[in-house]
């Protein structure tokens, strides 16, 4: 018998492009939020739901959602997810057939076509699992460390220094929050549009230590409005790394396209898809 008389759900493109309508309109409809935007934790949730990934053992990662479990939901690294996981439930409401994993990489997908950023071709097939493989904590990078333990933390997953720099441009987005890592600010003066400025700041601006009770951040010495964790500024101090922000920093259209290309990989790590990379979709961004 079919999938259609046992009640099994298939999506089509097009069920999955009015996924990505309905989140593409709470984006617009729910605007008070932070700076005006849930996008940035968005495009946070589908990294840190993604960046678990462990190639060695091929666990973790998009496919499971185990971030809704207390364990995982817990760890340190995903403090204020929650307020993208919800913003995320009437989604799901009213497209239940999705899994959650799907969801949240598809959101992230169009947090970041809507904030003006790349087309993200994303496919689906993730498939939600219980509480038994939530990942142990720790897998996710600590900004208080240097560049050997960016290249540790995502050479585990499988990057290689250039995608490490660029995934790291997600920066130019959100916010840190003190009751969240303990780390203030935002990195970028247009922390809801996806540009290269993060690159551009990283090089341009002198950079020096914030003086605060909170944890030792850099804060820029015009303006002191913007920050850097300890590990961007690894990204200047160590000279491999430091060539790509300088290529970045200097094409958008590179950044745009390398971009893209590493958050496909991110959110497709060690997700046993039955489809083929040719089947992903572009999803249509909204028209305002
Ligand atoms: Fe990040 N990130 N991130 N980050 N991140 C934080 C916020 C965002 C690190 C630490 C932090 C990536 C890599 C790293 C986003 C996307 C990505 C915060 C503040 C810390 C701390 C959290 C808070 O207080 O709310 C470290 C360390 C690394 C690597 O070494 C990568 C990779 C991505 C995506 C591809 C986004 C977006 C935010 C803003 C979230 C918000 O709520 O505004």
């Amino acid at each position: 018998s079919s999938d259609e008389t046992q009640g099994i759900f298939k999506a089509t493109k097009e069920d999955y492009q009015k996924v990505y309508d309905e989140i593409a309109r709470l984006l617009v409809d729910k605007d008070d939020y932070d700076d005006g935007s849930y996008g940035p934790v968005l495009v946070r949730l589908a990294w840190h739901a993604s960046g678990t990934y462990d190639a060695a053992t091929n666990t973790g990662g998009s496919n499971g959602a185990t971030m809704r479990f207390a364990p995982e939901g817990d760890h340190g690294a995903n403090a204020g997810l929650k307020h993208a996981r919800d913003f995320l439930e009437p989604v799901k409401e009213k497209f239940p057939w999705i899994s959650y994993s799907d969801l949240w990489t598809l959101a992230g997908v169009c947090a970041i076509q809507e904030m003006q950023g790349p087309i993200i071709p994303w496919r689906p097939g993730r498939q939600d699992r219980d509480v038994a493989f939530c990942t142990p904590d720790g897998r996710l990078p600590d900004a208080s460390k240097d560049q050997n333990h960016i290249r540790a933390i995502f050479g585990r997953m499988g990057f290689d220094d250039r995608e490490m720099v660029a995934l790291s441009g997600a920066h130019s987005l959100g916010r840190c929050h003190t009751d969240r890592s303990g780390y203030d600010g935002p990195w970028a003066f247009s922390p809801t549009v996806v540009t290269n400025e993060y690159f551009r700041l990283l090089l341009d601006e002198k950079w020096g230590w914030k003086k605060w009770n909170g944890p030792a951040q850099y804060e820029d010495q015009s303006t002191k409005s913007l920050m850097m964790l300890p590990t961007d500024m690894a990204l200047i101090k160590d000279k491999e790394f430091k060539k790509h922000v300088e290529r970045y920093a200097k094409d958008s259209q590179v950044f745009f396209k390398e971009f893209s290309d590493v958050i496909v990989k991110l959110l497709e790590l060690g997700v046993p898809f039955e489809s083929k990379p040719e089947d992903r979709i572009s999803f249509k961004v909204s028209d305002d």
